[in-house]
């Protein structure tokens, strides 16, 4: 019902996304997309590289006067760092990264046509999507934010509630709102960046407005907590993925972790705790929708770790490429956009439609039976 594609190597002519099953009447407006585009680029710990791309958006189909058509949207990112052809070829690679196993996977010594494709410029495509799928989710009352936790040893030392995450990470360098914690936090990346390290760290994702009833358990794949561990595991760099306090509750008995079931006219079924993180046997049950990624530090080291040369079988030093030293909060932003992607493709499966229009009834159709449940 909705899907992607992306295409594009971090230094060839640009990127390009497929977005299929938008309905029709969706307004899609371009600055929109270019300031999810900036977030992404933007936080401290960032590279050269960010200075030099602009990052715009170029919609070559699928919108017509600023409204979807229902047809594909397709959309392309151009490169200004376009220099594929005379980029030099790498023999060396870098531990952490996927240029051996590439290399090896795709039968050649340059390692230059492995790490184009499996660089992380590729996640600006999919922030443009998430973008689109962001702005579906809103006509629906469901509004997507992240913010960062950890940074290598500092971690944030304050719970707020979503509309003040909401402000205080968009006017942080680093995505954190916390001011202490961020203070030490820049100081990490500036020691890493002195040493010729990196550093990862803990993004947190949450989703507000979330229908209950998104997902679901009669297959394994229709999860909705496995669809969105898959779509931000897969987001470069995250080696863990946690909803709600996952990792937390497995240290607990259970009358200590599960959140007790009220009910008031007002409200409806509602719970006083969430540390299910808003999914229950993969299915959204109305409270926010929490989702943390753990990303290991990058892997292109200034100071590199020992490697071996692929043509000489000689110990060399891993190659060492321009890059950055820290990208959690890009990380967070990436999150959210494929995160968008995964609940507004559970959205269009519930309550399908052609346009908008369409959709919408049978949301508030759900919606209504709800309420008389
Ligand atoms: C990346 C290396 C750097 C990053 C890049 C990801 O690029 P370059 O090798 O051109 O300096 O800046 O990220 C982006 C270009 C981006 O848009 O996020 C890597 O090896 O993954």
């Amino acid at each position: 019902m909705l899907r992607y594609l992306t295409a594009g190597e971090s230094h060839g002519k640009g990127l390009v996304a497929i977005l299929e099953g938008i309905p029709s009447g969706l307004r899609i407006i371009e600055a929109k997309i270019n300031s999810e585009l900036k977030r992404r680029k933007w936080g401290y710990g960032r590279g050269k590289r960010m200075e030099i791309e602009e990052d715009i958006i170029e919609i070559l189909s699928g919108v017509r006067k600023g409204f979807s058509l229902g047809s594909p949207i397709a959309l392309f990112i151009k490169n200004r760092d376009y220099r594929i052809e005379e980029l030099p070829s790498i023999f060396c690679p870098r531990p952490g990264h996927g240029d051996l196993a590439g290399a090896l996977k795709y039968n050649t010594p340059d390692i230059r046509n492995i790490l184009e494709r499996a660089s992380a410029r590729e996640t600006a495509a999919r922030v443009a999507v998430g973008a689109i799928c962001k702005t579906l989710l809103s006509e629906f009352g469901i509004e997507i934010i992240s913010h960062v936790l950890r940074i290598g040893r500092i971690e944030i030392d304050k719970k707020l509630e979503f509309n003040k995450i909401k402000i205080l990470a968009e006017k942080s360098p680093l995505r954190c709102i916390d001011s202490s914690a961020e203070k030490k936090m820049i100081a990490e990346i500036e020691e890493a960046m002195v040493k010729g390290d990196t550093l990862g760290g803990v993004f947190e994702v949450i989703a507000i407005g979330v229908p209950p009833g998104l997902g679901s358990f009669m297959e394994y794949d229709l999860r909705l907590d496995g669809r969105i561990a898959q779509a931000i595991m897969a987001i470069p760099s995250v080696k863990a993925v946690e909803i709600g306090d996952g990792f937390l509750n497995a240290g607990f008995f259970g009358s200590e972790v599960h959140d007790e079931i009220y009910y008031s006219k007002k409200r409806g079924f509602y719970r006083k705790t969430n540390r299910a993180g808003g999914i229950e046997a993969g299915i959204s049950n109305g409270e926010p929708i929490v989702i943390r990624g753990y990303m290991k530090p990058i892997s292109t080291l200034k100071s590199p770790l020992n490697s071996v040369d692929i043509i000489s079988r000689k110990k060399e030093k891993a190659v060492v490429e321009r890059a950055d030293v820290c990208v959690v909060p890009a990380g967070g932003v990436i999150a959210e956009a494929v995160s968008a992607f995964e609940l507004a493709r559970c959205l269009r499966e519930k309550f399908g439609g052609d346009s908008l229009s369409e959709m919408k009834r049978s949301f508030q159709a759900y919606m209504q039976s709800l309420k008389n449940f």
